[in-house]
């Protein structure tokens, strides 16, 4: 996965005559990205380089900025390297990989689903949800026929190397005391050079969760909310912090009042901190943008990153953090 990775990021810089900063280093001191542009993608995490890179390539061929979330976050699916997302994503405390996933598109329609398991790319079935029921959201089961109906395959998304940790965990545990760890969720924001929105947020969710568990990611306003006459939102980390106080609408509904991505971030954070006795190791991390393409991230805590291209450069940032 390294070198598809590698390969996205270095054939966009190609097409476009730049260089690139490499995956996974962010860029010391560089600014924040305050100044809108159209189009531009915002992503979680290192891994949301190649994610964008795939995601850019789509607007950059005229496809719409629903096939760019798509296909961008479907990157982190595939990788077995991203141990909180699709293949190779860490299981819950049972052994299984459960998947949550959502997506928006510029009209507000919502799609997702939630506990699935055995299949490879939650959010386009989650996309499918969308487009093809009049629901919002299938969990478990039901989840798991209607996308073998639609012609998805069954997939083992256990990898090797992920049974191995998940044995290691569960050999230190106490029985009936699982903990949840681990947050890469991929989430995604894109607007297209026309101002449409759309968003994506797709994960294995917490490692060694409670089986049944799900988190934030899948929960249109928790995880993920797009309002495409005001930005986007999507959120990382610990699911329960951001369900509780449904942190993706808040921030977007924030930037609705005015305020820049930035400050609208930070204060849905500042919100969690109030509201939520925090343990030291709970992070959560949001990143927005503005229909103007104004793009920012922010985390509770030091070492969240997240990764914007606009301009052609694929760029990633560390957050600041509220404390
Ligand atoms: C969850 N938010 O299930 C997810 C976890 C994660 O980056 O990996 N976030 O709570």
């Amino acid at each position: 996965m390294y070198n598809r990775r590698k390969f996205l990021l270095s054939s966009l810089a190609a097409s476009i005559g730049i260089s690139l900063p490499l995956a996974g280093k962010p860029i010391a001191g560089s600014p924040r990205i305050r100044a809108g542009s159209r189009p531009a993608i915002i992503s979680t995490w290192n891994h949301g380089l190649a994610a964008n890179a795939a995601a850019w390539e789509q607007l950059a061929a005229g496809r719409s900025v629903l096939d760019a979330v798509e296909t961008g976050v479907r990157v982190s699916e595939a990788d077995p390297d991203v141990t909180s997302v699709g293949f190779g994503g860490l299981p819950d405390s049972s052994g299984e990989v459960t998947l949550d996933a959502c997506i928006m598109n510029s009209a507000g329609d919502a799609g997702a689903v939630a506990c699935l398991k055995n299949i490879l790319h939650p959010i386009s079935v989650a996309r499918l949800v969308m487009e093809e029921t009049p629901h919002v959201m299938l969990v478990g089961e039901g989840a798991l026929e209607f996308a073998m109906r639609n012609g998805f395959q069954k997939a083992n998304l256990l990898t090797p190397d992920a049974r191995k940790v998940w044995e290691k965990w569960k050999k230190t545990q106490e029985a009936g005391k699982p903990v949840g760890s681990g947050h890469d969720t991929i989430g995604m924001v894109a607007l297209d050079a026309g101002g449409d929105l759309a968003g994506a947020c797709t994960t294995s969710g917490l490692s060694f969760k409670l089986p049944g568990r799900v988190g934030d990611s899948p929960i249109i306003g928790a995880g993920l909310y797009v309002d495409n006459e005001v930005g986007g939102a999507a959120a990382t980390g610990v699911g329960e912090l951001v369900m509780k106080t449904l942190g993706s609408f808040l921030v977007v509904e924030m930037m609705r009042t005015g305020i820049s991505p930035e400050e609208a971030c930070r204060m849905a954070l500042e919100r969690i901190a109030e509201k939520i006795p925090l343990k030291s190791d709970m992070q959560v991390g949001f990143i927005a943008i503005s229909k103007a393409g104004e793009t920012a991230g922010y985390g509770l805590r030091k070492s969240f990153e997240y990764a914007v291209i606009k301009e052609g450069r694929n760029q990633l940032l560390t957050a600041s953090a509220l404390l």
